[in-house]
C-alpha cells in the first residue's frame, strides 16, 4: 500500500467511525496519566503537601470511577464523555490551584511549612 493510499484509508476510516467512537477513552486515560505525574511532581517538590496529594489522589480516583462506569456498557456516550471532560478539568484546576497555594512541604518531613513556622514562633 502506497502513502497516499493509506492516508486515504485513514480518512476514510476516521470519518466512518460513529460519532461515540470519537469519545475515545484514550484521551481520558492520558490525561489522568498526565493528571497522576504532575501530582507526583508536585509532591516531589514540595509545591504539594501530602493533605493536598491525599485529595488531589481522590479526586482521580473519582474520575476513575466515573471512566470505569461510562465504560461498563462498552460505550462512552457523548454526554458521559462531557461528564467525564467536566470531572477532569476540574481536578486539572485544582491540582494547579494547590500547586500554588500557600500550603507546602519543602522540606519533606510531612508536615505543611506553614504551621510548622508558626508552632516554631510559639515555641521560640
Ligand atoms: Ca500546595
Ligand atoms: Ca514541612
Amino acid at each position: 500500500m502506497n502513502f497516499k493510499l493509506a492516508l486515504a484509508t485513514l480518512a476514510v476510516t476516521a470519518i466512518a467511525l460513529p460519532a461515540v467512537a470519537q469519545t475515545s477513552p484514550g484521551n481520558i486515560d492520558q490525561r489522568q496519566a498526565n493528571q497522576e505525574l504532575r501530582i507526583q511532581k508536585g509532591e516531589q517538590s514540595g509545591t504539594l503537601t501530602s493533605q493536598e496529594v491525599q485529595k488531589l489522589e481522590k479526586r482521580e480516583a473519582h474520575v476513575d470511577t466515573l471512566q470505569t462506569k461510562a465504560q461498563a456498557d462498552g460505550m462512552v456516550t457523548q454526554k458521559e464523555q462531557a461528564r467525564l471532560v467536566h470531572a477532569q478539568n476540574k481536578t486539572s484546576r485544582r491540582i494547579a490551584d494547590q500547586k500554588h497555594d500557600r500550603q507546602h512541604d519543602f522540606d519533606h518531613d510531612g508536615k505543611n511549612d506553614r504551621s510548622e513556622r508558626r508552632q516554631n514562633r510559639r515555641n521560640h
